[in-house]
């Protein structure tokens, strides 16, 4: 029977001999699976390739496991957030947006094959972001556990222009659910998300915070893929963006910043100008003493009692040690 492949076969096919990274082979031959018609006449065919694509995720393995990098990067500013998501969704677009780096922006799957680090400012403080390789189906670098472990929110960046294709091949398939695929990926190495449920109890386990951005809103037909997203996931925060015409990117630094459930607050001595460039940057729920502690440990035992200006209190107020401070306050310590 004649298999009759559609020309897009033939297109990546084509692609598929002029690359040499296996990561890329293995995405192209995944789309050729999706691409041909599926009856008898191909069965052979599928067979061959479906035998390709677990050659050289073996081949692939073997090579990591030989050299087994572990990475460590240092936390830098007051907090580390990874992107993670599917080839080409635009990962290094956003660092490229949100910060100081450059990194390869290409057109192509698996142009970063290292994390790549830059710096993201807000207000009066640094939060640094992690760029990392793309994650699929049945691929993660083993290192990216350790990236991603010590993270502290996860950025899972969806291509907006995807995700709602029609389901006409096994490619658009999984675009379709490039979420799901990451956080499938991420439950093999034990990491959850926050608002998910673990499959099976387990003190293994490490839960993460996550953001989704929903990113080229430049582009058209994006919106119904924003609300299936939205109702899909209701309990992660979502944001839409387009990390190449720059829009959404204020709203986004502000969604990271309430994540981090931070606040920034100043101190001042006793009549002079508090520094208001120099926050002290502590979790919601932080109290006086823990603002004293920040500055010095032997505060903690010295501090009598503090004066406050800010939102709740009027200027100068005497607050105890154990005042719950917010966002903003400005604090003088009496010892
Ligand atoms: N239209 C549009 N294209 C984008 C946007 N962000 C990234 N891209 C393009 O998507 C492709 C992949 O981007 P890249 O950042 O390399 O993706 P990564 O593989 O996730 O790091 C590139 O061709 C980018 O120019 C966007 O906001 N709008
Ligand atoms: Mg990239």
């Amino acid at each position: 029977m004649p298999a009759n492949l559609p020309p897009q076969y033939f297109e990546a096919e084509a692609r598929y001999r002029l690359t040499a990274n296996p990561r890329e082979k293995i995405e192209i031959l995944r789309e050729m699976l999706g691409i041909m018609p599926h009856h008898k006449g191909t069965d052979k065919l599928q067979a061959d390739l479906r035998a390709r694509i677990s050659k050289l995720n073996k081949e692939m393995q073997k090579k990591h496991t030989k050299r087994r990098h572990t990475y460590h990067i240092n936390k830098e500013g007051v907090a580390q957030l990874v992107l993670l998501g599917l080839a080409n969704t635009g990962k290094s677009q956003i660092l490229k947006a949100l910060t100081n780096a450059t990194p390869e922006v290409a057109s192509y799957p698996f142009t970063t094959n290292a994390p790549i680090i830059g710096m993201m400012e807000f207000k009066n403080i640094q939060i640094q972001l992690v760029d990392t390789p793309a994650i699929n189906h049945d691929f993660m670098l083993k290192w990216l556990s350790d990236i991603v472990r010590p993270a502290d929110i996860l950025l899972f960046v969806v291509d907006l222009s995807r995700t709602g294709f029609q389901p006409v091949s096994n490619y658009a398939v999984r675009q379709a659910s490039s979420l799901s695929t990451i956080t499938e990926r991420l439950e093999k190495i034990k990491i959850i998300i926050e608002t998910f449920i673990p499959p099976e109890p387990s003190i293994e386990y490490v839960f993460k915070k996550a953001i989704i951005i929903g990113n080229k809103i430049d582009l058209p037909h994006v919106n119904e893929n924003f609300d299936k997203l939205k109702n899909k996931y209701p309990n992660i925060p979502i944001i839409a963006i387009s990390a190449e015409r720059k829009t959404g990117l204020q709203e986004l630094k502000n969604k990271i910043y309430q994540s981090l459930n931070i606040i920034r607050v100043y101190t001042k001595a006793p009549g002079e100008k508090p520094d208001m460039n120099e926050p002290i940057v502590l979790p919601k729920g932080s109290r006086v003493i823990d603002a004293a502690r920040d500055i010095h440990k032997d505060f903690v035992g010295e501090l009598k009692y503090a004066r406050l200006w800010g939102s709740n209190k009027f200027d100068g107020q005497m607050v105890e040690r154990d005042y719950i401070l917010k966002e903003g306050d400005v604090i003088e310590f009496h010892l």
